[in-house]
């Protein structure tokens, strides 16, 4: 899954691909990298961000998705957390909903069952403004598998079909560093649950500070975690650097496979 981001303030590379047929050439590439899926969004989650309307989001990634669906035969996913945007999306062709709320917006169920999309269910302690305050585990790997097997459930009680729903353990939100150590450690208990895993940790912070890299320099850092998260039985790994990853996680999948 290539990362797409769409927003003015996003910290890499949201700000320079803000218009559409830039972003639609920033799509052409990670589909040329290998991408079988872009994560459009139009709202940045960093930790501490200001929440934006739905119109203005609306008029960040509808262009972006239709020039993408116009140009490649490749599946968008909407990462948002509005009903609204997400129908936007889907009626401009996206096909997944990447939802860092796990759906838990009202009519957010509801609306993926009736326009029969994907799901990515993530997995988030708090809300971004906060979440990165002092968050506390008991068990992390156990406390985040209960929250994504309840919110799984809920949405096969909303109707949405088995295998449309991902999960994800919302690597880097609420949660320390030793947080997100368990939670890569521990992928295998997240896939148990029944649906394919999908991982984040692409330029993430937490690299930062165990290798002391900058934004721009977490690539190799984020390949082992690519390669360590596949290996514990990921399935899917949201991106910004699409060819190196798919070349790592692919002798990965060649030594599992054993050919
Ligand atoms: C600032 C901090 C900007 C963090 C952007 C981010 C995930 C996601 C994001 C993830 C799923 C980033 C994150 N991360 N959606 N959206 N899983 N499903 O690094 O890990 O891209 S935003």
């Amino acid at each position: 899954m290539g990362i797409l981001n769409v927003t003015p303030d996003s910290f890499s590379d949201g700000g320079r691909y803000a218009s559409a047929a830039a972003a639609a050439d920033r799509a052409a590439s990670l589909v040329a990298e290998g991408a079988a899926i872009i994560d459009v969004g139009g709202e940045s989650t960093r930790p501490g961000a200001q929440p934006v309307g739905a119109a203005e989001e609306i008029g960040r990634v509808v262009p972006v998705i239709e020039a993408i669906v116009a140009r490649f035969d490749v599946a968008v996913s909407i990462d948002t957390s509005k009903p609204e945007v997400m129908a936007a999306a889907v009626d401009a062709g996206a096909c997944i909903v990447n939802d860092v709320y796990a759906l838990r917006a009202p009519g957010g169920r509801d609306y993926a069952a009736t326009a029969g999309v994907g799901v990515c269910l993530m997995h988030m302690r708090g809300e971004p403004r906060t979440m990165q305050d002092d968050p506390h585990y008991e068990d992390v790997v156990a406390e985040v598998a209960a929250f994504l097997a309840a919110e799984r459930a809920a949405c096969l009680d909303a109707g949405i079909a088995p295998e449309a729903i991902v999960l994800d353990p919302g690597i880097g939100f609420g949660k320390r560093i030793e947080h997100n150590f368990a939670l890569m450690r521990g992928i295998a208990a997240l896939a148990a649950l029944g649906s394919p895993v999908l991982v984040g940790v692409s330029r993430k912070s937490f690299i930062g500070r165990v290798l002391g890299r900058e934004v721009g320099e977490r690539l190799y850092g984020g390949l082992g975690l690519a390669a360590l998260t596949v290996a514990g039985g990921a399935r899917i790994v949201r991106t910004h650097d699409v060819a190196p990853t798919l070349d790592a996680i692919r002798m990965v999948d060649a030594v599992l496979q054993g050919e």
